[in-house]
């Protein structure tokens, strides 16, 4: 009866200390983290199963969604174009957007509404800016969009990095849009030593007005030589940015080289420790700088991968259809792709779970007017997808 007892408790931990987290491959740089749960959280097991309906095919490489209050979506594609995709799946140019350089990771990157968009017309897009000497730089914009949606008119910009490089990765580049401000988050284009340099906006989150104006209350105006736009600092490549539903905050996430992608709460004036900290390796297996994770001044990632997800954009589930959801951060995956939740008790992570691995590289994430989830797939024939949660 014992050894039945023994071997029955044997059956069944074992199954479970083996679910515990999710499964991923053995760390890369295999840092030990700062407290509980910053990495590796405990799998989030509360049986949900989702399913997938395309809604449009074709996208080149497409890198943003913003959906339009009436219906229907805006999706930019990295080779420049703007499109409209109506809810029945219709893709039609929308003219007006600007000339990007498309090169590398660099072209049209993100697009978000104003939030008086229903009235306004303001459309908000991201992109690498052709400069002079072949240069360029993460650049925003605003414009208004036609009636019809299938014209921009008079872009303009509103944020423009300096100096410029020339460099075809790590432009960052999400936009968030909280009421007159406009946060853009900036990589550091390749450049090691710009991201801890008060006098780039290079390796940045910046915050402008969305007149293009610098708010007097940004941390840095009053420092002599520091750009007025940064907002905070130490940043490497941050291509997911949003405001968390209940507290207002900005939350971002940010590529590690390998090993080490970060989710970060943004505070003005802080300094996010990139390349003087990191919890990757660089890709030649060789350390980042000292080869050290934690550094007193710099802030500490609220969670981090190694190995990789590679992320793309982020948004914090708030909706009706996703039971359970409500606050849980979703971020898009490109490698090893999909989707992944995050569940979150104040600023910590308690849960991490991954899914629709199958749909490949996800660069952007969104909810739906009904709470549905929507995703695009960054390739040549990239998707917009629909996820709903499957039974009931
Ligand atoms: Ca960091
Ligand atoms: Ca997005």
């Amino acid at each position: 009866m014992v050894r039945f007892i023994f071997a029955f408790i044997a059956a069944f931990a074992l199954p479970l200390s083996a679910v515990a987290q999710v499964q991923q491959g053995a760390p890369n740089a295999g840092f030990k983290p700062a407290f509980k749960n910053q990495t590796r959280a405990p799998e989030i097991r509360d049986g949900t199963r989702l399913q997938v309906q395309q809604i449009a095919s074709g996208l080149n490489h497409p890198w943003g969604i913003a959906v339009l209050p009436g219906g229907g979506y805006l999706v930019t594609e990295r080779r420049g174009r703007l499109q409209h995709v109506s809810a029945s799946g219709k893709v039609t140019r929308v003219r007006g957007a600007p000339r990007v350089a498309a090169k590398g990771q660099g072209g049209l990157l993100d697009v978000a509404l104003a939030d008086d968009f229903a009235t306004s017309r303001r459309v908000f897009l991201t992109y690498s800016k052709p400069l002079s000497g072949r240069t360029q730089a993460t650049a925003a914009g605003v414009a208004t969009l036609s009636a019809d949606a299938s014209r921009l008119s008079n872009f303009r910009d509103i944020f423009v990095h300096t100096p410029g490089v020339n460099a075809g990765i790590h432009f960052g580049s999400r936009i968030v849009i909280k009421g007159n401000a406009a946060f853009i988050t900036v990589g550091d284009r390749n450049q090691l030593k710009m991201p801890q340099n008060l006098g780039t906006t290079v390796g940045k989150v910046v915050r402008v007005a969305i007149d293009g104006r610098v708010p007097g209350s940004n941390p840095f105006t009053q420092r002599e030589g520091a750009r007025p736009e940064i907002w905070s600092y130490g940043h490497r490549n941050p291509q997911g940015a949003a405001l968390h539903p209940r507290t207002g905050e900005l939350w971002t996430l940010e590529h590690g080289p390998k090993g080490g992608d970060e989710l970060n709460l943004i505070s003005p004036g802080v300094n996010y420790g990139w390349p003087v900290v990191s919890y990757g390796i660089d890709y030649n297996g060789s350390s980042v700088g000292r080869g050290i994770s934690r550094s007193g001044g710099m802030a500490e990632p609220r969670y981090y991968w190694d190995p990789v997800i590679a992320p793309g954009d982020m948004t914090f589930y708030n909706g009706r259809m996703f039971q359970g959801w409500n606050g849980d951060v979703v971020a898009a995956s490109l490698n090893p792709g999909g989707i992944v939740r995050l569940k979150l008790r104040g600023d910590r992570v308690t849960g991490e779970a991954r899914y629709l691995r199958k749909l490949g590289r996800v660069r952007d994430v969104d909810v739906d007017r009904d709470g549905a989830l929507l995703v695009i797939t960054d390739d040549p024939n990239g998707g917009l997808f629909r996820v709903t949660p499957a039974g009931g």
